[in-house]
């Protein structure tokens, strides 16, 4: 790529093969109410997909006795956290694909130190992966990138501690560490040893007097995670660092602190959107000792995606995410919109000097978020825990690319985990209800809901985002050390006051737009608030704890009153 020192790889995968595939990704258990809830009759379930282990067993069986023939088989004892940590995990990934050896090598510590904490000891989780085309294939594999997806199978066996994934040499379908392992493993084993396993960033924020905190934030995939995690803010002196862009690991320890590990090694980020300009640290991070996956390239050896049209000289001849010439204007996308950069946390010039500490980080407050173009304020704050627990539950947000759904629908994706729940949602949210009361001295982090992409009516956003972002976070800090005054009241949450907000430095064009950002619709939220209740009949019925429906019936009535 575009520095000679340092080495970086592009992969190009079968077409057929370039996102997560929710729909063949199962959990397999002896009892099916543990792993998901019973959906209302003629609804289709949309909270994971359960197996029994007796189908497990026949479709296993039908696809991995001789995968891997004439292939090479590596085996990657891994741990998810630093090794032998407290909060972290082993496991250790059989696999046929030298791409998944390498990713994983990035993804995760690896190597001897991890078999030293194996020992003798049987308390690992076995991985089993094969991209399902032995030697000799019939035809040679489209980019060299062997796959079978209409055979795809992901599989999770919370009761034998084992993960197989058949068919997909893709990311979170291949490299077992990160979703199969870390959330939906990893989300179970939290419910049994009572620590919670989510699907959020960790950064640690730096205000202008020296005072440092910490905040996990979970979001949809593609939702601007990464760039969130490696921000640089526009506030002056506010620093952020990064702790980790997609996975904490969390646990209240003994003094009641909620400590948050990131159990990965590295970033495998989204790469079009991601420009000098949006992301500019990551930018700095993927020059070298990265993977790169269906992005475009230039023909002199440099990568190139949908955001990076400033950043290239204008006659730069480039070839897509497919190898054909690619034009602009050609009505297609220079690379698929789930191109991936895979590079190594310490290529990252914020990351936090804590990223490796093995008790973890404090956390201070949790946000949730999503991409709302509609009726969604720009940040608000929950009353208390139970309240919180509702934002996390009641999430939506619009489809993204990251795995096989299309359009620009609204989805449901309650605490950014649908895809990666592990067990039923409805005994989640009890698990996150109980928090408090089993942990009877914690200090509960303040709980958030933020919305970057609201619309105004012309069609534009109506915040700036990215290193503005800093503003929210202010705000939110400023919130967490309890400083007065800063707030008003709505139906939905605390919202900033304008006048304790930090606009300095912003244009009219910003400033003026405030009270669209913060406009709180009675209508839309009226319609919002019959939209969570349907998903939870329908999905969740008798499963959903109580709380929920208290919480729903406050909101609402307050949006009446
Ligand atoms: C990811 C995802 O790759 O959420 O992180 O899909
Ligand atoms: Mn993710």
């Amino acid at each position: 790529m575009p520095n000679d020192t340092f080495c970086s790889w592009l992969s190009r995968t079968d077409p057929a093969d370039v996102a997560r595939v929710e729909s063949k990704t199962v959990i397999a258990t002896s009892n099916r109410n543990q792993t998901i809830p019973t959906p209302k009759a003629g609804a289709a379930g949309q909270l994971g997909y359960w197996m029994s282990n007796e189908e497990l067993d026949a479709q296993l069986g039908k696809r991995f006795p001789g995968s891997m023939k004439g292939r090479t088989m590596y085996v990657i004892p891994f741990s998810m956290g630093p090794v032998g940590g407290p909060l972290s995990k082993i496991g250790v990934e059989l696999t046929d694909s030298p791409y998944v050896v390498a990713s994983m090598r990035i993804m995760t510590r690896i190597g001897n130190d991890v078999n030293a904490t194996i020992g003798d000891s049987p308390d690992f989780v076995r991985c089993l992966h094969s991209v399902g085309q032995p030697l000799p294939m019939q035809k040679p594999p489209l980019h060299a990138w062997p796959c079978n997806p209409s055979q795809t199978l992901i599989t999770h066996m919370p009761e034998r501690n084992e993960i197989a994934s058949y068919g997909s040499g893709y990311g979170g379908n291949s490299l077992l560490g990160k979703k199969c392992l870390a959330l939906r493993l990893g989300s179970i084993i939290g419910q049994r040893e009572g620590w919670l396993a989510e699907h959020m960033l960790i950064i640690g924020i730096t205000a202008p007097n020296g005072v440092k905190k910490y905040i996990a934030a979970a979001f949809p995939s593609a939702c601007g995670k990464t760039n969130l995690a490696m921000m640089r803010p526009s506030l002056p002196g506010y620093k952020v660092e990064c702790i980790g862009d997609d996975i904490a690991w969390m646990r209240f320890d003994k003094e009641g602190r909620l400590r948050a590990i990131n159990p990965e090694a590295g970033f495998f980020g989204v790469a079009p959107g991601t420009s000098r300009s949006t992301n500019p640290l990551a930018m700095d991070s993927i020059e070298r000792d990265t993977i790169f996956t269906n992005v475009a390239e230039t023909t002199d050896g440099g990568f190139y995606w949908e955001g990076l049209e400033k950043e290239t000289p204008k006659d730069a001849q480039i070839i897509d995410w497919q190898g054909q010439q690619w034009t602009k204007g050609s009505g297609r996308p220079a690379a698929h919109p789930n191109s991936r950069f895979c590079t190594p946390a310490v290529n990252l010039e914020c990351l936090d000097p804590a990223w490796n500490s093995s008790e973890g980080v404090p956390i201070d407050a949790i946000l949730f978020g999503g991409r709302r173009p509609e009726g969604v304020p720009l940040v608000y704050e929950a009353f208390d825990w139970e309240h919180g627990v509702y934002f996390g539950a009641s999430m939506r947000s619009e489809a993204t690319a990251a795995a096989e759904h299309k359009g620009k629908v609204i989805m449901h994706d309650p605490f950014a985990m649908r895809p990666f729940f592990g067990y039923n949602f409805g005994h989640y949210l009890q698990h996150w209800l109980d928090m408090p009361a089993k942990n009877p001295n914690a200090k509960l982090p303040k709980i958030f809901q933020v919305n970057w992409f609201r619309k105004g009516a012309d069609g534009s956003f109506l915040w700036p985002g990215y290193s503005d972002n800093s503003r929210v976070l202010d705000w939110i800090l400023r919130r967490v050390n309890n400083e007065p005054n800063i707030a008003d009241t709505t139906p939905i949450g605390h919202v900033p006051k304008k006048s304790a907000f930090r606009l300095d430095g912003l244009g009219n064009d910003v400033t003026d737009k405030w009270d669209e950002l913060f406009d709180v619709p009675r209508e839309f939220w009226n319609e919002e608030t019959n939209l969570v209740t349907k998903y939870f009949e329908e999905q969740v019925g008798q499963d959903l704890p109580k709380e929920m429906w208290r919480q729903r019936d406050l909101l609402r009535e307050r949006l009446n009153k």
